[in-house]
């Protein structure tokens, strides 16, 4: 089973000056991330592929599954656990027939149609929001907050699809952003996905570790 609960999406540019992203993302391991995905937008396909290795092969060491945003040649070039699209990337249907049996597939959605689609075209998982403002990526969209994503999240009802938040999500608001997501029918995150809280940090290994213990507080409490 894939530990969705502490999801790092990776972001190069958003390191303190002077930390490595090698040591910045073996920190956060060590802090209790369960999953992490390698976001990496305008690079060479050399360079994105020889971060996806050095990735892997940290993520290997902790037992960690590794997401490649947007690049199945990357994904399967590097033995990735999964891919992560978008609404606008290679649609999740055809991705499935490109990569290896069991590789496990994500989206990014906004609304209840796009988790519809996401459900018909067998995704593993998806990504919704954003949940709170960020700085961190330009979005084509406005913020849904929590009743947002509780909304959302009644659409995969019945189904085994897993969800996690994305967007503006820290310490301080992870515990509201967990309760407030549950939707009225009791559907819970199935984790959250954070960019800035954990990378931007400069002891990774504690915004990890915080962001874990707010998950267990949460479970503890549902
Ligand atoms: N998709 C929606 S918001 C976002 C992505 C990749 C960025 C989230 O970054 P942060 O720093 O956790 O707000
Ligand atoms: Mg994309």
């Amino acid at each position: 089973m894939v530990d969705y609960s502490l999801y790092l999406v990776t972001g190069r540019e958003l390191l303190p000056q002077g930390k490595d992203y090698l040591v910045s993302l073996e920190e956060s391991l060590q802090g209790g991330v369960t999953i992490v995905q390698v976001r990496e937008k305008h690079i060479d396909t050399l360079e994105f592929l020889e971060i996806a290795q050095k990735t892997k092969l940290l993520c290997n060491k902790y037992n960690v599954p590794l997401i490649i945003n947007d690049r199945i040649d990357i994904a399967l070039a590097v033995q990735a656990d999964g891919v992560h699209l978008g609404q606008t990337d290679m649609p999740i249907h055809i991705a499935r027939s490109l990569l290896p049996p069991g590789t496990i597939l994500g989206v990014s959605c906004n609304t209840k149609e796009h988790v519809q689609k996401a459900i018909s075209d067998g995704a593993d998982y998806v990504g919704i929001g954003a949940v709170w403002g960020t700085s961190t990526k330009q979005l084509t969209s406005p913020v849904i907050g929590v009743r947002g994503v509780g909304q959302i999240l009644k659409t995969l009802d019945g189904t085994n699809v897993k969800a996690v938040a994305i967007g503006g999500i820290k310490s301080a608001n992870a515990l509201r952003t967990l309760h407030g997501s549950v939707s009225t029918t009791g559907h819970v995150l199935d984790g959250i996905a954070v960019v800035s809280d954990i990378v931007a940090s400069t002891t990774p290994f504690h915004a990890a570790q915080n962001l874990s213990s707010i998950l267990g507080a949460f479970n503890r409490n549902i």
